[in-house]
């Protein structure tokens, strides 16, 4: 066997026997590296005559070509070794539960879950959202409403105002979300079917009231829309916000300004036991308010009561997320109590959706 036979049968049983990449390296850098043996041998070639030096060139450089490929053929196993072995030990466990953070620490509130609730309902009988601004003028607070100049809500006591501008003008906080609906008649031409939920404010704080609070107005308006309508929207949203088969409704003759006739509406429920039941026993509670838009309402907002007529209605939110959730302080609702919170508050991806169940 010659001298470069020799080596290279050296050094391929080099490249063999390297345990890791590392190795290999170290073996390439020896074989083939700027001061490497075959390099030497390279460099040596200067020293011979052109024909010694065209032979022993040529031969040098097929050892090199083939140590070469060798190395990579090495490199290629050991890497697929190494691969194989990450394979078997590396392991992840996918039914593990998330690990919390933000997105899971964090809790919607139940107001903002009730009112996501509704306006689920509500889309899905064909109801748009509207939605308007908290500060308010008389126009579309009261006047609009045919709520009279001497009508007690009109008085301070009852409605927070702001101090007269300079244009002599006395803004308010909306006492109800009908100005809402107020703008959304003059804004568009019937018909209309929208519902109004948001915030509203009164002074008045005690046991039962919070000087700010929520209410959702509902509002259909076009030529033939009438009670029997409203009591099936009605009865539809109770059975689908209560997730019950069935309620009874009794509608009572009642008053308000913007409304003629007015009705208040109870359900039928259960108080025996340790939990309110919707839709079972012979008790009532009072839910909401409703009528047909007053004449006088539609005059205000330009439409001809002659052609148009509608149905409206309003509920407070805040103590009917009290009944559904049964939570027995309204002032906790507005503490920013975290632990409040966390106990009575609503995962952030459980968005209600009549598909999914509003509640689970
Ligand atoms: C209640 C009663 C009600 C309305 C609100 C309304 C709005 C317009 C025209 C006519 Cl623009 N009506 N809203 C009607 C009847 C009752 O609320 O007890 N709310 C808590």
């Amino acid at each position: 066997m010659g001298d470069l036979e020799r080596l290279e049968a050296d050094i391929l049983e080099q490249v063999d026997s390297a345990a890791d990449e590392a190795a290999l390296e170290a073996v390439r850098v020896a074989a083939l590296g700027k001061k490497g043996a075959i390099s030497e041998l390279l460099k040596g070639l200067g020293s011979l005559n052109p024909d010694e030096r065209r032979e022993r060139g040529g031969a040098v450089n097929r050892i090199k070509e083939r140590v070469g490929a060798a190395i990579q053929h090495r490199r290629d196993a050991l890497r697929e070794v190494e691969l194989e072995r990450r394979l078997a030990t590396e392991r992840l466990d996918v039914t593990l539960p998330v690990r919390e953070g933000p997105q899971q620490a964090g809790r919607i509130h139940p107001v903002s879950q009730v009112m996501d609730e509704m306006t689920a309902i509500f889309a899905d009988m064909g109801f748009s959202i509207a939605e308007g601004p908290h500060i308010e003028d008389d126009f579309h607070n009261f006047t609009a409403l045919n709520i009279p100049e001497e009508h007690p809500a009109r008085q301070e006591m009852d409605t927070f105002y702001f101090p007269e501008g300079a244009d002599g003008r006395r803004m308010l906080l909306r006492t109800h979300t009908s100005p809402v609906q107020i703008r959304t008649m003059m804004g568009r031409q019937p018909p209309i079917r929208i519902i109004a939920p948001g915030r509203v404010f009164r002074c008045d704080y005690d046991q039962t009231h919070t000087p700010m609070f929520h209410q959702v107005e509902g509002l259909v308006i076009d030529e033939r829309a009438h009670l029997g309508h409203l009591k099936w929207v009605l009865a539809e949203f109770c059975k689908a916000f209560f997730e019950v088969d069935d309620v009874r409704m009794r509608f009572r003759a009642s008053h308000f300004p913007f409304t003629e006739p007015s009705m208040e509406v109870d359900i039928n429920c259960d108080r025996s036991g340790k939990e309110l039941r919707i839709g079972e026993g012979d008790d009532w509670l009072e839910i909401l308010g409703c009528g047909m838009v007053h004449p006088s309402v539609l005059r205000a907002v330009d439409l001809d009561p002659a052609r148009y007529q509608g149905f409206a209605w309003g509920m407070g939110i805040d103590r009917i997320a009290m009944l559904k959730y049964g939570m027995p302080d309204l002032r906790a609702f507005f503490a920013a109590d975290l632990r409040w919170l966390r106990h009575y508050g609503f995962a952030t991806l459980d968005v209600p959706s009549l598909a999914g169940g509003l509640s689970r």
